[in-house]
């Protein structure tokens, strides 16, 4: 199989979940890093790779995949072993559900681009964008909680896609002071995919552009 390159930035919550991935599956890959905060993502050459201006971006022997999910989905089908999708098509589809839950649901409304747009357009201080961003936060891991049991990850005893979800979006929450001790459920699958080294290793401190 050829070498995947993976464009990326450190504390990009969607690159954290390929990286987690690529190491549950034991892929080898490079990384090439994008700087968000010098406005890289934007640049004419790393559009013309990601039209959309968006990281992660992965590069494959076939060409490029842009958006996490679809990445996630194109690994679990090219190297089905171990899987993070298991089950039937029902337990799958309850898999999918809650990642896109996180992916879909909370992680848009927090991006840079949309804090920075109701900074630059609606004059928003500091405090209102951390009250816009715990608000989505919050309402999204409510419904989490809820959905969740008492298994060691989020569904399972085996890390799947949602705990490749959740963790980015727990460590990105924690950067904007969420208490996440008001989520025990997820607080303990965070604090237990986080002894595992491929959470560890994909973590936003362990990489080449930290
Ligand atoms: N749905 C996309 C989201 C990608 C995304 O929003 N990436 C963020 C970093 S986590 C980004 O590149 N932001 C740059 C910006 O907002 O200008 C995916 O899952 O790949």
């Amino acid at each position: 199989m050829g070498q995947i390159n993976l464009y990326s930035y450190f504390r990009s919550s969607a690159a954290y979940r390929v990286r987690i991935a690529l190491n549950l599956k034991g892929l080898d890959y490079q990384q090439h890093a994008i700087n968000l905060l010098k406005g890289e993502q934007k640049s004419k050459e790393y559009r013309s790779v990601n039209p959309q201006g968006l990281v992660p971006t992965m590069m494959t022997e076939h060409g490029s995949i842009s958006q996490s999910l679809a990445m996630l989905e194109w690994l679990e089908e090219t190297y089905p072993e171990p899987s993070i999708i298991p089950g039937d098509s029902y337990q799958k589809a309850q898999l999918r559900s809650m990642a896109y839950q996180i992916c879909c649901d909370i992680h848009p409304l927090n991006n840079l681009r949309v804090l920075n747009y109701l900074k630059n357009e609606f004059s928003v201080s500091e405090e209102e964008k951390s009250k816009w961003y715990q608000h989505w936060i919050t309402i999204g891991f409510k419904a989490l909680e809820a959905q969740l049991d008492d298994h060691i990850f989020c569904c399972s005893d085996h890390p799947s896609i949602v705990d490749i979800s959740l963790i980015p979006q727990v460590y990105n929450a924690m950067r904007f002071n969420l208490n996440i001790s008001d989520f025990p459920k997820i607080q303990t699958i965070y604090q237990h995919c986080n002894t595992m080294s491929a959470f560890m290793h994909a973590a936003p401190e362990n990489q080449p552009d930290t």
